[in-house]
């Protein structure tokens, strides 16, 4: 079994490539120069860390370079793994369980971003976790959602709540909400509807389902999170911001990190709308969404062999 680090490090391997071929190996440098901070500059910017956090990283750089010609490669690596920690302190979401009742968590986000992919696999997670879990198909709009979360319920043997093709994504909620009280579970993940006819009615019908889940707990859900595709870099700020002032956001998942090559935008989507990150997709297999750690992300991305713990 693959490390969590390893997740982390080949799942970022495309945004990683970039930043160590384009600095020619920064880490192997017996001696940093000029054009090799300009190359790295380059590369943070071609992953999409954005202006922000670039300026930070090099700027460090370039003042330790400036008091010491003979930098070394390493060092270089850690001034960047240092900077990027701090700019993510406070990113790392973590589920708690609810006082009572079950802890709800509610997938939000645009259609093809990876909700029904994320509820499955952390359904899992939880599962394998020793958790209860139920899963919630609310996304009623397409008659193909509803039965590409029963097929992954089936696979990875978790209970499942869903309603006829078309029928009231609220009402799904609230019949799953009671079977997961009755059934005494840990856990309910709520999959729900993407595109909608506009975005108004999308809005709506997820306000209804909070709606819903609030009447039986007044603490549900206890988790909104909003799913976003790594691919789209930065460009899911404006996204996030939307469904944040509409419908009210705890945190986010960032998915298919694996196979991105702009690696760097949750820098910028944190430090844009303070979510913090609590799981990230780095594949498509059940075992590939992970909790979202800082030190195994920045360790990666600088290319910095070990994870923090000294696994790799
Ligand atoms: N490579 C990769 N693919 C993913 C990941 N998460 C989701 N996908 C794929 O993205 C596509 C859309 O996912 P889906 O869960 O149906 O999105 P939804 O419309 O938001 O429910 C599917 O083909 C998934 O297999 C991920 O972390 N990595
Ligand atoms: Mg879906």
């Amino acid at each position: 079994m693959l490390s969590i680090f390893r997740k982390f490090k080949d799942g970022l391997a495309r945004s990683t490539r970039g930043l160590i071929d384009k600095t020619g190996g920064l880490l192997r440098l017996k001696k940093l120069d000029a054009s090799s901070i300009d190359a790295l500059e380059e590369a943070l910017y071609a992953a999409d860390f954005g202006v922000e956090t670039t300026e930070e990283i090099i700027g460090e750089i370039r003042s330790a370079y400036r008091k010491d010609r003979d930098l070394h490669g390493r060092a270089v690596a850690e001034i960047g793994a240092r900077v990027l920690t701090r700019v993510l302190e406070g990113s790392e979401g973590v589920i708690r369980d609810a006082e009572t009742g079950p802890t709800v968590l509610c997938m939000v986000g645009v259609n093809g971003s990876g909700k029904t992919t994320t509820v499955a696999k952390l359904g899992y997670d939880l599962r394998e976790d020793g958790q209860k879990v139920l899963l919630a198909a609310c996304d009623t709009f397409r008659a193909a959602a509803t039965e590409q979360l029963k097929v992954w319920a089936d696979r990875l043997d978790l209970d499942i709540v869903a309603g006829q093709h078309g029928s009231d994504a609220a009402a799904v909620a609230f019949d799953a909400w009671q079977a997961a009280k009755s059934r005494n579970c840990d856990m309910l993940i709520v999959d729900t509807a993407g595109r909608l006819h506009t975005k108004t009615h999308l809005m709506e019908e997820l306000t209804k389902i909070k709606r819903v889940l609030g009447k039986q707990d007044p603490a549900a859900p206890h988790y909104s999170l909003l799913v976003v595709d790594g691919n789209l870099g930065t460009n899911s700020i404006e996204q996030a911001r939307v469904f944040n002032q509409s419908f009210g956001l705890d945190g986010l998942v960032v998915t298919k990190l694996d196979g991105t090559s702009r690696g760097g935008a949750l820098v910028g989507i944190y430090r844009e709308l303070k979510l913090p990150i609590f799981f990230t997709g780095l594949g498509e297999q059940p075992e590939d969404l992970q909790p979202f750690s800082v030190p195994y992300y920045v360790n990666a991305i600088f290319g910095l062999d070990d994870g923090p713990d000294g696994k790799n």
